[in-house]
């Protein structure tokens, strides 16, 4: 079973998000199997960013992620990389289609809500960063025979 990483930026905990962006992929079918409420060490956010270091918005980017708490968290299931990534949407909410969390919440690219691993390398990356394995779960969803053929 596929793993990916997300996080819950400062502005959806702000905006008070985390239920609905939850419930999504609750809803969809896939498994919670890491979830952190926390605070993001400066070196953690230049760590997790590192490969927009050269990039201009690198600096507000990082002040951004350690300016509130974010909510991380590990899903698993099918496909689950590349599904995260639709329903969370294109990077620019104005862009993302309406129906994906960005689409539906929010407007400016810098507060674009929530991140989502992009693909298996740096989802592997990502989990390893952001947790340990004794703060994964493994547990199988009682429904999995409805959701898996
Ligand atoms: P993340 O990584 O947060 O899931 O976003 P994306 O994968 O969709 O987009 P990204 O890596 O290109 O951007 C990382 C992060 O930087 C912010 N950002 C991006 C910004 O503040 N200004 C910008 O011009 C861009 C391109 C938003 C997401």
């Amino acid at each position: 079973m596929e793993r990916t990483f997300l996080m819950i930026k400062p502005d959806g905990v702000q905006r008070q998000l985390v239920g609905e962006v939850i419930k999504r992929f609750e809803t969809k079918g896939f498994t919670l199997v890491g979830l952190k409420f926390m605070k993001v060490s400066r070196e953690l956010a230049e760590q997790h960013y590192a490969v927009h270091k050269e990039r201009p918005f690198f600096g507000s980017l990082v002040e951004f992620i350690i300016s509130a708490p974010v909510v991380a968290m590990v899903w698993e299931g099918k496909g689950v990389i590349a599904s995260a990534r639709k329903i969370i949407g294109a990077t620019n909410p104005l862009n993302s289609e309406p129906g994906t969390i960005r689409g539906d919440f929010g407007v400016d690219v810098g507060r674009n809500l929530i991140h989502g691993s992009d693909a298996p390398e740096t989802a592997q990356q990502e989990v390893s960063l952001w947790f340990t394995e004794e703060e994964l779960v493994s547990w199988q969803l009682a429904v999995t025979p409805w959701l898996y053929e």
